[in-house]
């Protein structure tokens, strides 16, 4: 993204220096499980599109993408979530998607961080058996609507995940 290649489509921006231009799509399932959840419970939602955060900025002075997350997560600070859930479709966000698990975990270490999307449901064994993750607290498998609603409704939440054929 900070260096990209003559092939990318570039932005120049205030700070003088060329970026890659990520691409920006609705993030549908984050959408969709916030709409599902505020149906059924009074639940306040915030969701960080770190593409769209990135295209924002007038400067990007961060050497990788960790320190990007822990920019915006530190921003956020006043907002204590109870969960943080990181959504990641594609492979090649594969190091992002653990860069920003490990960052929520670091910034609330109080709260519940879980992960879905195509990579932790394809991914789970690389991430906790073969790569000994300690910082997202389950993985959801596929549709993570019903699963964020009952983990939400639980009286104990870590019991509820360990028996629920829906979290790993
Ligand atoms: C729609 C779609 C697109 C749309 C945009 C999607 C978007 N808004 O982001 C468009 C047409 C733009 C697109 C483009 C591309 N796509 Co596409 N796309 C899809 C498709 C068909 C559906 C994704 C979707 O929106 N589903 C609907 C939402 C509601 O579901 P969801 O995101 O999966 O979320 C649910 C669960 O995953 C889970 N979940 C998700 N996040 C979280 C987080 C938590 C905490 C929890 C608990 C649960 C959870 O719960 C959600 C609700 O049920 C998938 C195939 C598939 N069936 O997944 C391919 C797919 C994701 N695309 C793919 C590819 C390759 C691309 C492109 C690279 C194609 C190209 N060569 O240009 C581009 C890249 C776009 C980019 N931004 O970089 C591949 C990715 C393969 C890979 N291993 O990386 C897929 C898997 C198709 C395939 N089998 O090849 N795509």
């Amino acid at each position: 993204f900070t260096k990209p290649e003559y092939y990318n489509v570039q932005l120049t921006k205030a700070d003088g220096k060329a970026y890659n231009i990520p691409r920006t799509d609705l993030p549908l399932g984050p959408l969709s499980i916030s709409a599902y959840l505020k149906k059924f419970v009074d639940v306040e939602v915030k969701l960080i599109d770190f593409n769209a955060e990135v295209n924002a900025l007038d400067a990007v002075p961060f050497d990788n993408f960790e320190a990007l997350c822990r920019h915006f997560f530190m921003q956020a600070q006043d907002f204590m979530p109870d969960f943080v859930g990181v959504s990641s479709l594609f492979s090649p966000s594969f190091p992002n998607f653990m860069d920003c698990g490990r960052m929520a975990k670091e910034v609330w270490p109080d709260s519940l961080v879980v992960g879905g999307g195509n990579i932790p449901t394809n991914s789970y064994e690389q991430i906790y058996r073969d790569m000994g993750c300690t910082f997202f607290d389950a993985l959801c498998f596929g549709e993570g609507e019903k699963p964020m609603l009952h983990l939400l409704q639980a009286d104990d939440a870590e019991a509820y995940l360990a028996a629920s054929d829906s979290w790993i």
